[in-house]
């Protein structure tokens, strides 16, 4: 049985089905379309459900919503521990602090490129990546700070990272949207959008494989794919739950949708704007949760995690969330609606938390506060030591550039081609 974090399901359903709170009226009718949390445009479904696939076996779809209605009335009703909790408000701090530092150094002029930040989906880095265990793996795309972050990658490795410096997690050489530690398991930024999604499928498979065939037994490791509702009409997308289904791989594909892919809307770009329905087509669990409820997420993740780690195989779910900043950091995001931004800032994924462990009484603000400046510290300390740092040494440009560097970057005497002025000019021999 999966998704069983809602009491509402007791049995196996039929594809395609949601399952919403008892006081939810579509409960009646689990074959129409919910609005969108947020959407300022109507939802309109255009295809029906044939009554085959309302026939087919399993998997079941859940949207855990009983925390809304649950009274907290002892410690056993609170959805998570104090320990747990702290943890979770911290991790969500820490990506919102260290984003808002992005900002001003970017514009400072710290850091190159593209520079794309997170602000307002941290319910969704928390929510899942604190669940795992070091041996997983993440796989993110360019918005992939505060996910290394979330994973345990050092706020000091990944702001180096950011400024370029030696000191930084890929050595200064891949900047803002190639986050990348061999020893946290985090597989990757990526700029090209769904380019991540068939390594996390790799890295699934490759989990997979230790434990089947090298009989690697303790070998439970999970992948965890993260990327953007408007990466899910790109063909990877559709050929790795593909291969996920078919083999039974332990991978989530969480789908961070903000309803928007630049200055695409989700719902004018996509035929069926429910992603969480392409789970089902593909046998696997699709799931749709809020995104801007980190308890909510925690709960689906939990679920998820333990389905792949029981070897029981994929899932896909869709967090609905929001970015509360424009794309990228040169974006002057003029194109979304003032009024859905403003519905979403009242949703403060963090605010919601804090809240929540006030009122619950798990924590008090006096705890809440020592987090805060504790990150502050952490934050500044992190943009000192990058600053601090020394650049690469010319030496590394080609390094991890070519399988084998003396095939083109390292002349005949051993020195770097790049070295002799005439590779600029062009006028190099090579
Ligand atoms: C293969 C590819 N095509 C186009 C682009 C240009 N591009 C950059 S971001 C983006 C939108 C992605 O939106 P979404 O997946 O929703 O992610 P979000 O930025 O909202 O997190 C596009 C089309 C790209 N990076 N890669
Ligand atoms: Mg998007």
């Amino acid at each position: 049985m999966a998704f069983s974090g809602s009491k509402i399901i007791q049995q196996p359903l039929p594809l395609h089905t949601t399952i919403r709170s008892p006081d939810n009226p579509l409960l009646s009718d689990p074959f129409t379309a919910a609005p969108f949390l947020g959407s300022t445009r109507t939802l309109r479904l255009t295809h029906s459900i044939s009554a085959s696939q309302r026939r087919s076996a399993s998997p079941i779809v859940a949207v855990s919503d009983v925390f809304k209605e649950k009274k907290l009335k002892s410690n056993t009703d609170l959805l998570l521990t104090k320990e747990e909790g702290l943890q979770v408000y911290e991790d969500m701090i820490l990506g919102r602090a260290f984003e808002d530092m992005c900002a001003q150094m970017y514009y400072r002029g710290k850091m190159f490129g593209f520079v794309h930040l997170y602000n307002g989906q941290e319910a969704v880095s928390s929510g899942f990546i604190k669940l795992l265990k070091k041996e997983d793996s993440v796989v993110s795309t360019y918005r992939d700070h505060v996910h290394a972050l979330s994973k345990g990658v050092p706020a000091r490795a990944v702001m180096s990272e950011l400024f370029g410096k030696k000191t930084g997690c890929c050595r200064g050489q891949g900047g803002s949207m190639h986050m990348f530690s061999a020893e946290h398991n985090v597989l990757g930024g990526f700029a090209f959008i769904g380019e991540g999604i068939p390594v996390a499928t790799g890295a699934a498979f490759a989990s997979k494989y230790r434990r089947e065939v090298l009989k690697e037994a303790d070998c439970d490791h999970v992948t965890l794919a993260f990327f953007g509702d408007g990466t899910c009409n790109n063909g990877q997308f559709f050929e790795c739950l593909n291969m996920a289904a078919l083999w039974k791989l332990p991978i989530i594909f969480v789908v961070e949708n903000n309803l928007w892919a630049i200055g695409m809307s989700h719902l004018r770009s996509t035929s069926d704007p429910e992603i969480w329905k392409k789970g089902p087509a593909f046998g696997m669990p699709g799931v749709h949760v809020d995104g801007m409820d980190v308890l909510k997420v925690r709960e689906v993740a939990k679920e998820a995690i333990g389905r792949a780690r029981r070897g029981e195989g994929p899932t896909l779910v869709e967090c609905e969330t929001y970015r509360f900043r424009g794309h990228s950091l040169a974006d002057p995001d003029e194109l979304r609606d003032p009024a859905e931004k403003a519905r979403y800032a009242a949703r403060d994924p963090i605010t919601a938390l804090k809240k929540y462990l006030i009122e619950s009484k798990l924590v008090n603000e006096a705890e809440l506060k020592a987090i805060e400046k504790k990150i502050d510290e952490l934050v500044e300390d992190a943009v000192e030591f990058a600053d601090e740092s020394p650049a690469p040494s010319r030496s590394q440009l080609l390094e991890n550039v070519f399988a084998d560097p003396r095939g083109f970057g390292i002349g005949p005497d051993g020195s770097y081609r790049c070295e002799d002025p005439k590779f600029t000019q062009g006028t190099a021999q090579v």
